[in-house]
């Protein structure tokens, strides 16, 4: 596997940052997680744009361009013969001391991983899965937004290992006011009485491209759409629930905290957007 590493290809072995790289040390930097269909990037400017307003947030200078950093994960999926796969690009903010100062290392560090997709089972799609909402309050915007993709995500990780304690694969995780804010990597949506909700990022969600996707879907399927405040009550009574993220796509959710969500299967709505989504992914893409 070659990988994209500061301005060159190297072998996967090659592939080395510093024990001083302020990503490791602090998880000092940001990322994107992206996904390569049928030759194609799904919504690579959306997510470079988003890599952009991170990198801008904790006032990290990306050492890229827009149309490099676009030639340049193109570039990766071209030289491993990728046609499928899960792209990770990854800004750290470099080598420094053993100090926090961000202002004391020179350089960023870049680099792009195209590798292949670990995805939920076949079986989670066709039966959709059984969630817990955990302990763990997903972070507020005033401590971190959540807006950031951000290399810290023991947030997120405290709340993945709670959901397996409790033999869940995912986490419904509720912000400081107890409404629901999203699950550890991926956005929540649920239909009730004909319509889509989803939680406001506002209430402490990142701006999933997925999420954008499935609102543009709606439009075109002609289904309402509401973003708005949603507790775990909302979730409970939902027709259908489902989450969606790069790497899960668009996943049916039936049941939450011991409760059926709807009749406790895979409901029509989920599987239209579902579909949609499927078709879209297709055609959408920046050609590598
Ligand atoms: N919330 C959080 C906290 C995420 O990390 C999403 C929502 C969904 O956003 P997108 O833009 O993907 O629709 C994410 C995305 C992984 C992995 O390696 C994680 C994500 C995406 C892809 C892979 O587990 N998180």
């Amino acid at each position: 596997m070659k990988i994209y590493l500061d301005g060159k290809f190297v072998d996967e072995a090659e592939a080395k940052v510093s024990v001083f790289d302020h990503g490791l040390l602090y998880g000092d930097g940001v990322f994107e997680g992206i996904r390569l269909y049928s030759g194609n990037v799904f919504r690579l400017e959306d997510h470079l744009e988003r890599l952009e307003y991170s990198a801008k947030s904790i006032l990290l200078p990306l050492p890229l361009s827009r149309a490099e950093l676009s030639q340049a994960t193109c570039e990766t999926c071209r030289l491993n013969n990728l046609t499928d796969a899960y792209i990770r690009l990854v800004v750290t903010r470099g080598v420094g001391d053993l100090g926090l100062a961000p202002w004391l290392c020179p350089k960023p560090s870049l680099f792009i991983i195209a590798s292949k997709i670990t995805l939920y089972a076949k079986e989670c799609y066709d039966n959709g899965l059984a969630i817990v909402t955990v302990p763990t309050r997903r972070i507020g915007p005033a401590a971190l937004p959540a807006t950031i993709k951000s290399l810290n995500y023991l947030n997120n990780i405290l709340a993945k290992i709670e959901a397996k304690q409790f033999g869940a694969l995912e986490a419904i995780m509720l912000n400081d006011q107890g409404y629901v804010a999203e699950c550890t990597a991926d956005n929540v949506f649920i239909v009730h009485k004909g319509e889509i909700i989803t939680p406001a990022s506002s209430q402490g969600a990142l701006k999933g491209i997925t999420r954008a996707a499935i609102i543009d879907i709606a439009r075109e399927l002609q289904i309402p759409l509401r973003e708005t405040d949603m507790t775990r009550y909302d979730i409970w009574c939902a027709d259908e629930c489902f989450l969606s993220g790069t790497g899960a796509e668009v996943i049916p959710v039936v049941k939450l905290d011991g409760r059926e969500v709807g009749t406790g299967r895979p409901g029509p709505v989920t599987q239209r957007v579902l579909a949609s989504f499927r078709k879209r992914v297709l055609t959408e893409g920046t050609r590598i």
